[in-house]
């Protein structure tokens, strides 16, 4: 699986069909989105871009320090039909780039905007030269800001200092990944959208410039960043790279790789819904944002008690920690990436040298350090501190914890190389394995995951503390949160003979799931096989 390559564009809907793995229920939404945007904007649709949400099998928050991470794309996602507007004669032509977005879903209400140009530099050959574009993303949570910022990355990467101006864009989106609920369903809408403007003003086919799979999701973390999360790339990663049945394994560091991984057979993802909705965007400042700050610096302080030089400006990761601990006979074969083996090796090790983040006599690690505390331990005069780690982002706390972080960050991504060895040993023994032995196993390490998500890293809550524990309960090998936490989703791994029988006795038991049935179950507990990453279908 390669970053360079294209986005598939489907132009025969079997095809389109066939590769999403994926029944005639598909095929009906597709086709709903296109007849409605026909009805309400009185022509077709000339694209429907494409992009899953995603579950999170292990690795979490630890993308944004750059270790590697276990997503699947899902079933469930984001699709946007799209044409340029036709204005009727009468009504003239809408501005250079106007947006007309509409959702099916009535409670997102029909929005209208346009981005400003910014200093129209000259006139030459009646071209308007345009240095760059305004478009206003206000910090509320608003369905089509998620529009907007991905609208923004193609202004900017293909509009700026450019004689051709956006093409004004009719949009209808829908979606069935749930909002809040840690299966991204805010990267596919920033991906689908993203996609969407693409495709309409001519970058994906054809064109010298048009975009790699890589660059869209380099551009769709860009543009999350514009709603105020500083997300690590996993979610869009896997929106856009994901391959049916595995999960894949991504990597940041040193590039960007996505390695599809079998998992062993006879076992289903299950994705149940806590009914506690965590909005990173209006939570970040002493949740998401928090977390990266406190992980950034801490890894600087590591780095520092390691004899590791770190730039003053510099904001190492925990991966580039252990990475320059390692001796370059360690880098795996086409500098992709750390030997597994040799990575695992220094990891855990890090156990140990993870202590040092304990704030200076403090018994209490619990307790962290204050902002003083911690400028010190950097290193770094307070000025300087404050412009590499606070000012370009919100937090609010008086305690930052280094040290229980980086305890998170470090036996996080042990577990996330153990998890897939075990996944890659299994597949390669075949026959002869025991997949009953390594689903316990991998069952073992979520839960392990859970535990430090929610004693050292602090992302749970109690109710997916409970949801999972009651998952257990029920027969899962494991089970844990996915995604940024706080609320949100939870993933249990559940022997596939027994998906039924386990999602009704999760649902007897988790006591805001009573009294719910059918439709209204199946919203908020559902079996998902790992499906493809994101597409578009071009009408013909
Ligand atoms: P969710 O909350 O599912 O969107 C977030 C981040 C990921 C990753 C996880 C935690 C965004 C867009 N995504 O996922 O990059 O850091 O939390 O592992 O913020
Ligand atoms: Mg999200």
């Amino acid at each position: 699986m390669s970053a360079q390559e294209a986005i598939p564009v489907y132009t025969n809907l079997k095809d389109l069909y066939a590769s999403l793995g994926t029944s005639l229920d598909h095929a009906e939404r597709w086709s709903t989105l296109a007849e409605e945007f026909e009805k309400r904007f009185g022509q077709k649709p000339q694209y429907i871009t494409r992009a899953p949400g995603r579950v999170n099998l292990i690795g979490e928050h630890i993308d944004y320090a750059l270790f590697g991470v276990l997503p699947a794309a899902i079933e469930r996602d984001i699709l946007i039909a799209c044409a340029p507007t036709v204005s009727p004669a009468d009504k003239g032509h809408p501005a250079p780039g106007n947006v007309t977005a509409e959702n099916l879903q009535p409670k997102y209400t029909r929005q209208v905007f346009a981005p400003a140009p910014k200093a129209k530099a000259s006139e030459i050959d009646e071209a308007v030269h345009v240095e760059g574009w305004h478009l206003d993303i206000p910090q509320q949570l608003r369905w089509e800001n998620y529009v907007k910022a991905g609208y923004y990355g193609v202004l900017e990467k293909y509009f700026t200092g450019s004689k051709v101006l956006p093409v004004p864009v009719d949009l209808l989106v829908t979606g069935s990944v749930p909002a809040g609920s840690g299966l991204s369903s805010s990267a596919a809408m920033v991906v689908a959208s993203t996609l969407a403007f693409l495709a309409i003003n001519g970058k994906l086919e054809g064109s010298a410039d048009k975009i790699t799979k890589g660059e869209l999701v380099k551009m769709s973390m860009e543009n999350e960043k514009r709603v105020g999360v500083n997300s690590g790339g996993m979610d869009q990663a896997a929106s856009v790279m994901s391959v049916p049945s595995s999960v894949l394994y991504i990597t940041f560091y040193p590039s960007l790789t996505a390695s599809p991984t079998p998992l062993p057979g006879g076992a289903v993802l299950v994705c149940a819904h806590s009914l506690k909705v965590s909005d990173k965007a209006l939570t970040a400042k002493k949740g998401y944002n928090l977390r990266v700050v406190e992980t950034l610096v801490g890894a600087r302080v590591l780095a520092r008690a390691l004899g590791i030089a770190v730039g003053a400006r510099e904001k190492i990761t925990f991966r580039e920690v252990v990475g320059r601990l390692m001796s370059e006979a360690d880098v795996g074969p086409g500098g992709t990436g750390m030997d597994a083996a040799a990575l695992m090796g220094v990891l855990h090790k890090m156990a140990e040298a993870v202590e040092q983040l304990k704030p200076p006599g403090s018994i209490d690690p619990e307790f962290g350090a204050t902002l003083e505390e911690m400028t010190a331990m950097s290193g770094l005069p307070a000025d300087e501190f404050h412009e590499v780690y606070l000012s370009w982002v919100e937090v609010d706390a008086t305690h930052f914890k280094l040290y229980k972080r980086a305890k998170h960050v470090y036996s996080e991504a042990l577990r996330v190389l153990q998890f897939r060895k075990l996944c890659l040993d299994t597949a390669e023994a075949g026959a002869a394995g025991s997949s009953l032995a390594a689903l316990q196993e991998l069952g073992r390490l979520m839960n392990e995951s859970q535990t430090s998500c929610a004693n050292d890293f602090e992302c749970s809550c109690e109710e997916l503390d409970q949801l999972t524990q009651l998952a257990r309960d029920a027969g899962a090998y494991g089970s844990r949160l996915t995604g940024a936490g706080w609320g949100g989703c939870t993933v249990s791994l559940v022997p596939e003979s027994d998906v039924e029988a386990f999602i009704k006795k999760v649902s007897e038991t988790y006591p805001p799931y009573k009294g719910l049935e059918g439709e209204a179950l199946s919203e908020v507990i559902f079996a998902t096989r790992p499906s493809t990453g994101a597409c578009v279908y071009k009408f013909e």
